[in-house]
């Protein structure tokens, strides 16, 4: 049971035909195309990155674990545990190709943890929170209750700071743009 083993033949890397596809839709060369794909196959021969691997990143802070998580299932389109080489493309798309309102989607995407088209004050506590170093010496006494009403009581006043946009302290994609066009974002998701 313990041997699963993972000889998964079928990560071959990518036709030609299928870079060049992507590269159409979205906005890069086929030779960027190819240079990003022989990069990833260099270093994920599998094709595939797992969780694992990922959160043992140089990227990854010990104190940001859970964001990074969060990031990583976020990449994870299709969730079936790995990142591959498309779903790691679409994010250079977006965040080195995309529209002004493409980007702003992927964020509100992200921050929009259950999916359900609102941000709502709890995910931004829980991100909020995912992103605090855990180690400050300040907090160190303090319990996770304390800590989240801490955090609770910053987000409601920045969400109450976009109160005229915001219903119910949920946030549509329309208020998050609307916001974000008047730099009111950068408050709520600074806090
Ligand atoms: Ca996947
Ligand atoms: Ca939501």
């Amino acid at each position: 049971m313990a041997e699963k083993t993972k000889t998964d033949k079928t990560t071959a890397k990518l036709s030609e035909d299928q870079l060049k596809e992507l590269a159409i839709h979205n906005r890069f060369t086929l030779k960027e195309v190819k240079l990003m794909h022989e990069e990833f196959f260099k270093k994920y021969p599998t094709g595939k990155l797992d969780k694992k691997t990922y959160l043992g990143g140089d990227f990854t802070e010990k104190h940001k674990e859970k964001f990074c998580q969060m990031l990583f299932d976020h990449y994870d389109t299709n969730k079936d545990g790995f990142v591959d080489f498309k779903e790691l493309f679409q994010i250079a798309s977006v965040t080195q190709r995309g529209t002004h309102e493409e980007k702003m989607r992927y964020l509100f995407d992200f921050y929009d943890l259950n999916k359900d088209g609102y941000i709502s004050e709890e995910e931004v506590v829980e991100m909020v929170d995912a992103m605090k170093p855990k180690d400050s010496p300040d907090e160190k006494d303090n319990n996770d209750d304390t800590k989240s009403v801490d955090t609770r009581a910053s987000v409601k006043e920045a969400l109450n700071k976009l109160g005229k946009k915001v219903d119910k302290k949920k946030i549509s994609f329309e208020d998050f743009l609307q916001a974000a066009s008047q730099g009111e974002f950068v408050i709520l998701f600074l806090v």
